[in-house]
């Protein structure tokens, strides 16, 4: 029998890559959105699979026990990704409360659904890099053991979430487990991360519908990969037979200056003449260094990724120019 799947936020960029995915491996897929006075807004991103009602849709609040207890009684699926949070970390400054109450709250919420309605349920928790702060280990990686120290309201939601996940695996022998995932983008991440707003305000102004690109931080940096790539990391993680954590990330770091750089120098602009920095867009306290050691997920799981940073940064500025000239 086909194995079932429940994507909660299924909206997001992760999960539009993994409803296709798992599609592919011919689960049936059910996906929870959140309810939008612009209904188109629900499903901007899998627009191409409600339409043909590939992915049965559920309204679910992660901030609404009630809604998540009744969509995990209802689906009872064999695999859970939990993918939906306040993802945003200088939002979060912004809405601390409300960033703990999605993202800590609401896993607290999903955990205690599997628990009393579904304990069959493998789970997959989004774990973020952020958690790690500014720790690192001395030879300059950040990996499964590194100490969790986050700066950010939404590492700290998220390293409530983690450690809840452990506490319900080892309490209660669910099946759960926590990607501990480095930045990963593709042309369909949201326009307020650092690269997708670069590439699309560069594309603008090689095309003439722009003059400046504003930034804040530019030399922080991010150990950046492709959400495909990353999706399937997840999957294989609820297909071993014990659960476990694990650091996702290709190995690589730069800053949002080279980043932006390459952007630029692919568009033949000179971002020197272009790009200006405005505090507005700088954080309270920043994460200022991150480059992730996956050896373990290369070793257990097999995985690797497929993308190199400047493949992913090319599909991403070509998106971009197709979608503009048009
Ligand atoms: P994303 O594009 O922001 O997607 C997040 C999804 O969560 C959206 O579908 C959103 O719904 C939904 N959501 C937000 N608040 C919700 C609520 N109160 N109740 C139910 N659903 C809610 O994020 P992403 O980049 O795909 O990331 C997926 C997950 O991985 C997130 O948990 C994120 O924190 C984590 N993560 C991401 C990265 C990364 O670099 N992308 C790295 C590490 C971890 P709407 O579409 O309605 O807004
Ligand atoms: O693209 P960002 O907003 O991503 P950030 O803060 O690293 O968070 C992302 O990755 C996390 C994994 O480590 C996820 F958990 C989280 O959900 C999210 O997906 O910012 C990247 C860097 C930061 O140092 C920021 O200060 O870019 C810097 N930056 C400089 N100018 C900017 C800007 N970031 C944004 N969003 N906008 C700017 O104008």
């Amino acid at each position: 029998m086909n194995k079932s799947a429940l994507i909660i936020g299924a909206n997001g960029q992760d999960a539009s890559y993994l409803a296709e995915y798992l599609l592919q491996k011919e689960y049936k897929v059910y996906g929870t959105i959140r309810r939008n006075s612009v209904p188109e807004s629900q499903t901007t991103r899998i627009e191409h699979l409600h339409k043909n009602n590939s992915v049965a849709l559920h309204y679910m609040d992660l901030i609404d026990p009630i809604s998540v207890d009744s969509v995990i009684n209802k689906t009872k699926p064999d695999e859970i990704y939990h993918l939906g949070a306040q993802s945003h970390v200088q939002i979060s400054f912004d809405l601390p409360k409300y960033t703990l109450d999605v993202n800590s709250g609401g896993t607290l919420a999903v955990l205690e659904a599997v628990r009393r309605f579904s304990p069959h349920s493998k789970v997959y928790h989004a774990a973020t890099s952020e958690m790690f702060g500014n720790s690192c280990d001395p030879d300059g990686f950040q990996r499964e053991t590194t100490p969790l120290v986050p700066v950010s309201p939404y590492g700290c939601s998220k390293l409530y979430a983690h450690t809840l996940c452990n506490n319900y695996r080892n309490a209660y022998g669910i099946y759960v487990c926590s990607g501990i995932l480095f930045n990963h983008e593709s042309p369909r991440r949201g326009i307020n991360f650092v690269t997708n707003k670069t590439v699309l305000e560069a594309v603008k102004i090689k095309l003439g519908l722009s003059d400046k690109l504003v930034l804040g931080n530019l030399y922080s940096k991010r150990d950046w990969g492709h959400a495909k790539d990353y999706v399937e990391a997840m999957w294989l993680m609820l297909q071993q037979k014990t659960p476990k954590d694990f650091v996702i990330a290709t190995g690589e770091t730069r800053t949002v200056k080279e980043m932006v750089e390459y952007v630029f120098k692919k568009l033949g602009l000179d971002p020197d003449r272009f790009v200006v920095t405005d505090k507005r867009f700088e954080r309270p306290e920043e994460l200022n260094y991150l480059r992730g050691d996956s050896q373990l997920a290369r070793n257990i799981l097999g995985w690797k990724p497929k993308y190199t940073f400047e493949t992913m940064m090319d599909e991403m500025i070509e998106y971009w120019l197709q979608t503009l000239n048009k």
